[in-house]
């Protein structure tokens, strides 16, 4: 079969055809637009998501919520990642980050696969810090101001490379592992 990638977002179409690829399975870009519900859960989002795109009829396929979880901002923004990006940007989270010692930061991503009838939801993360500035151009989003090793931001690194290690990843890792489970 051939999967799905449903979202709106060409940083995460170009990185699930690479862990797709590396696994040995058929991933084809689906643009379909859904309601991303308000919750304080990406797994709520993800699944009242997948129930939405179902009754229209669509099947095998993947949605993906994501968010950038700041510690000393109380894992602000959180949920609310794609509208903070949109509004206050990389620069606001920076400005939001002016002085603060604990840099820590989380991402998380969390996987909803439709396949063979079953429902499959994984969440995974990535520990690293947000940058005192922005550096690099490659990745989308806040990889410009987050860093997982310390040296260099998620921008800077090859997408094979913040495969391995990123929250994105780690749910894929989670999501091939269940998908080779029995019913
Ligand atoms: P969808 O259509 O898939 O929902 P989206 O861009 O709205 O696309 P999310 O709500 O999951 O996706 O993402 C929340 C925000 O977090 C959004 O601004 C993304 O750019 C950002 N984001 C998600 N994953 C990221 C990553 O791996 N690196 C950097 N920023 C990321």
């Amino acid at each position: 079969m051939i999967f799905k990638v449903i979202t709106s977002n060409p940083g995460k179409v170009r990185e699930y055809q690479e862990a797709f690829a590396s696994a040995g399975l058929e991933a084809e870009h689906l643009r379909l637009a859904y309601d991303e519900v308000q919750s304080s859960d990406l797994e709520e989002v993800v699944s009242k998501g997948m129930e939405e795109i179902r009754r229209k009829g669509v099947r095998g396929f993947i949605i993906d919520d994501s968010g950038l979880f700041v510690d000393a901002l109380n894992g602000f923004p959180g949920v609310w990642s794609a509208y903070a990006q949109k509004t206050i940007g990389n620069k606001g989270i920076l400005k939001l980050m002016e002085g603060a010692e604990d840099r820590g930061a989380e991402f998380r991503c969390c996987i909803g696969c439709d396949v063979g009838g079953r429902t499959i939801i994984v969440t995974g993360k990535c520990r690293g810090a947000i940058t005192s500035e922005e550096s690099g151009s490659d990745g989308f989003g806040f990889d410009p101001i987050f860093s997982h090793d310390g040296e260099r931001s998620f921008a800077e690194v090859p997408l094979e490379d913040k495969n391995r290690v990123s929250h994105r990843g780690d749910a894929f890792r989670l999501l091939l592992a269940e998908l080779g489970k029995e019913n």
